[in-house]
């Protein structure tokens, strides 16, 4: 049987709106297998999805919170009926396999009602006034008109974990996906629909990040733009969005690092760095892409490594069998190949993977890996892990704090004092003591430091309606 091509379109003003100009996307492990067609937009339609964003901010601002968490409820309720048809989408478009496909899509739909439960709590405070005659009190008001744009990775869940903060705050939104995984842009955009979210409060303009995206971006009429990429990406938009002053949220890169203490039970340490290093194919921003062990430790905890990484099996997402999808494209496919062979041209060595055929890359571990190799240092994300070895606890932080990014990092050990101290040391926004660098709480702050993120505003959780909203201080003299 011929699964199923999704025939996306726009959606501005609650019409659906397709255009002559279409680009296609093909299933990554099954290259002849249409899985989505979708329209080209272009900076007049951007303009009509913005216009429709604002036509539609004043009234959907004034619905009380409550009203708007229903519709965000509905909304995951419908994403939850359609959680099959969306993970198989998922695994279909951008290649993750169907269990982690479905722990995507069940997250995004936690996401949703989370938000939901958020038009009921309190977003401002009263305050004691120098005035005995004074009522003074914070309200918070949304910003109005947001541009969202997301990358490919997590096609569902991220277009959530923005939209939905930003929905029951109060704000419209125009969403511009990555413009690889339109099918699964589509199917949320539905589930929005179906759960009555009112015409133009969300909008979705596929296209080019160059062009589309670009022109969200420059927009006049857009108060914000929240933005999830990579950090050449990120930079440029930061850059346009500082020069007409609108409200910039950038989520970027990582390279993020998992240290292994001495004390470290070695089949959790080893466990913790394949899963987050192979799992999703490595193309998560939280994937572990660096390890770091003491001397003396590299062989026992390589041995370990090598083992449960030989327990992955490479294939179709479909297949339930499968723990490992293929890379996203051939283009990314040569890009973690050439980093892998920079690598071993700076003096690392293969331990084992690095074998890529068709649109698959086998997880791939290198050892003798110094700190300023470029693979060290450089966001790869692919299935390839970097080996270092430390010989002093103070090398060891060095080392961990080595790049410019500051994502998500981790330490396997026993030893509370030295994971306290891990959590005090390391400039990153997310800290895992004994556990994956990846996955974390939908009601915990996220976010990055330094190059992996713009730092104003943290997603997710109760931090991210801090971005959707500006706060407004008033008086009531009496
Ligand atoms: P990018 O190439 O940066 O693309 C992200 C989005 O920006 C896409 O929708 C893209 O459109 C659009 N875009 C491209 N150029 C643009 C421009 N000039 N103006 C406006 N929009 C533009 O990233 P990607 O390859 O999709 O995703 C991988 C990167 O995202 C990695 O670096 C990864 O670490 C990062 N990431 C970070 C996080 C967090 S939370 N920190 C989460 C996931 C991914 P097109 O699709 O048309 O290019």
């Amino acid at each position: 049987m011929t699964a199923a091509c999704v025939e996306a379109r726009h959606l501005i003003g609650g019409r659906w709106i397709g255009a002559e100009r279409t680009a296609r996307r093909w299933n990554p492990a099954r290259g002849d297998e249409l899985v989505s067609v979708a329209p080209v937009g272009d900076r007049n339609i951007v303009d009509e999805a913005v216009a429709a964003a604002r036509a539609s901010a004043p009234a959907w601002a004034s619905m009380t919170g409550e009203a708007r968490g229903a519709v965000l409820a509905r909304t995951a309720g419908a994403l939850r009926a359609r959680a099959s048809e969306a993970a198989t989408l998922i695994a279909r478009e951008e290649g993750k396999t169907l269990a982690e496909a479905s722990g995507e899509v069940g997250r995004a739909a936690a996401m949703l009602e989370f938000y939901a439960s958020l038009g009921r709590q309190p977003l401002g405070s009263t305050l004691p006034s120098a005035d005995g005659s004074m009522h003074l009190y914070t309200t918070r008001e949304p910003v109005g008109v947001v541009g969202l744009v997301t990358p490919w990775n997590f096609p569902i869940a991220i277009p959530v974990w923005k939209a939905a903060p930003a929905l029951v705050a109060g704000n419209t939104v125009v969403v511009k996906p990555a413009s690889i995984v339109p099918g699964s842009m589509h199917l949320l955009a539905e589930c929005f629909e179906e759960a009555g979210l009112p015409a133009g409060v969300l909008n979705v303009v596929h296209g080019s990040g160059g062009e589309a995206g670009q022109a969200l971006v420059e927009h006049p009429e857009v108060d914000a733009i929240s933005f999830t990429g990579s950090g050449a990406v990120g930079r440029r938009i930061n850059i346009t969005a500082a020069e007409r002053m609108a409200r910039v949220q950038l989520e970027l890169g990582g390279k993020n690092g998992m240290l292994v203490m001495p004390d470290a039970d070695m089949e959790l340490a080893a466990d913790l760095c394949a899963r987050g290093a192979f799992g999703l194919t490595g193309q998560a921003c939280t994937a572990t892409s660096r390890v770091v062990v003491m001397e003396g430790d590299e062989q026992r905890f390589l041995d370990a490594l090598v083992a449960r990484t030989m327990q992955i099996r490479i294939g179709d997402p479909l297949d339930p069998d499968t723990t490992m999808g293929p890379v996203v494209t051939e283009q990314q496919l040569r890009t973690d190949v050439s980093w892998i062979e920079r690598a071993l041209a700076d003096g690392a060595e293969l331990v084992s993977g690095g074998v890529a055929s068709g649109s698959f890359l086998t997880p791939t571990i290198l050892r003798r890996v110094e700190p300023e190799h470029a693979i060290a240092r450089e966001e790869v994300f692919g299935p390839v892990l970097a080996v270092m070895v430390a010989r002093s606890p103070e090398e060891a932080m060095r080392i961990m704090n080595g790049t410019e990014y500051g994502l998500s990092a981790g330490i396997v050990t026993s030893d509370l004092a030295a994971a306290m101290e891990f959590s005090r040391t390391i400039d990153a926004g997310v800290i895992k003591v004994n556990r994956l660098t990846t996955g974390t709480d939908v009601n915990a702050p996220f976010g990055g430091m330094r190059a992996s993120s713009n730092g104003l505003f943290r997603e997710q959780g109760f931090s991210a309606t801090d971005f959707f909203t500006r706060v407004k201080t008033t008086y009531v003299g009496f």
